[in-house]
């Protein structure tokens, strides 16, 4: 059977620069999701204010080629699930078994809602004047000043409600090695194997011949942390990592030809 028509679909990512990463971890997965599955969208704006749930990305879908009369859609997994329900794009995870997925699980978990807290602190906390000075670009002086400490005094609420904010600086910092480290460690490996398949071009995170689901997260994390200033610690430590870099090459020159990269 013939796939459904794809919708228009407008992703609004939150920062007003085009043709590039931005720093948003899910904002990148999503794109990155979306290209693998085939599927075009164009690219808008937007703010947390008008996403349905508040966060980015957001998505609206609409039949007619005009943004801004269509279905507006939340949540970067839930986006793509719905994708995938409507047949505009394959399950990544279909061919897996219940132990494949489980791990693909873990290293979204280990990313989404782990690493993320750790990069939050490293972000907004100390780096907390490039992070406001990124984020909230789009808003002039001396409003920033306002929404940035509205925006800070948020972020140390949901780090110490999560826990992150209650490790010292060190402990934060193992913590963040150690989940990259885990990232990196399957990447060697999967790397190791798709060169003793002879394979080329992009190796994936579970060290199959295709993507899962995971791939866009752990593309996102990498893409995000080496498109901004805010994380210097971060962006240290991915680029000590060879395999992480190249993963990420690799995808990129895949499906973001079109996008600036970073420099190597
Ligand atoms: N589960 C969400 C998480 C999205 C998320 O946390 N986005 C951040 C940007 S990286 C955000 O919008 N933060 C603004 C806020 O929380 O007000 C997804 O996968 O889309």
């Amino acid at each position: 059977m013939a796939a459904p028509t794809q919708p228009t679909i407008t992703l609004y990512r939150g920062f007003a620069i085009r043709g590039a990463h931005v720093p948003s971890p899910f904002v990148n997965k999503l794109e990155a999701r979306l290209r693998i599955g085939g599927l075009t969208y164009r690219v808008e704006t937007g703010s947390p204010l008008h996403a349905p749930r508040g966060k980015l990305p957001y998505i609206e879908l609409s039949s007619a080629p005009a943004a801004g009369d269509g279905e507006k859609l939340g949540d970067s997994a839930l986006i793509a699930r719905r994708l995938v329900e409507d047949g505009h794009m394959a399950d990544l995870n279909a061919g897996l078994t219940p132990v494949e997925r489980a791990r693909d699980l873990a290293v979204r978990a280990l990313l989404e809602d782990r690493l993320y807290f750790f990069q939050c602190r490293e972000r907004w906390i100390d780096n907390y004047y490039v992070m406001r000075d990124t984020v909230l670009a789009q808003i002039p002086y001396p409003i920033r000043i306002f929404v940035g400490l509205l925006a800070y005094r948020n972020q140390k609420n949901v780090l110490h409600g999560q826990g992150v904010l209650r490790f010292t600086d060190e402990e934060a910092a193992a913590q963040r090695h150690e989940a990259w480290e885990s990232v990196n460690a399957m990447l060697v490996d999967s790397r190791s194997k798709a060169q003793a398949a002879g394979r080329d071009g992009p190796f994936w995170v579970l060290g199959g011949a295709n993507p899962t689901e995971a791939d866009p997260v752990v593309f996102g994390f990498i893409a995000g942390a080496l498109s901004c200033k805010m994380a210097p610690d971060t962006e240290k430590i991915i680029r000590g990592m060879p395999a992480v870099m190249e993963y990420a090459r690799r995808i990129h020159d895949r499906y973001f030809s079109d996008y600036q990269r970073w420099h190597d």
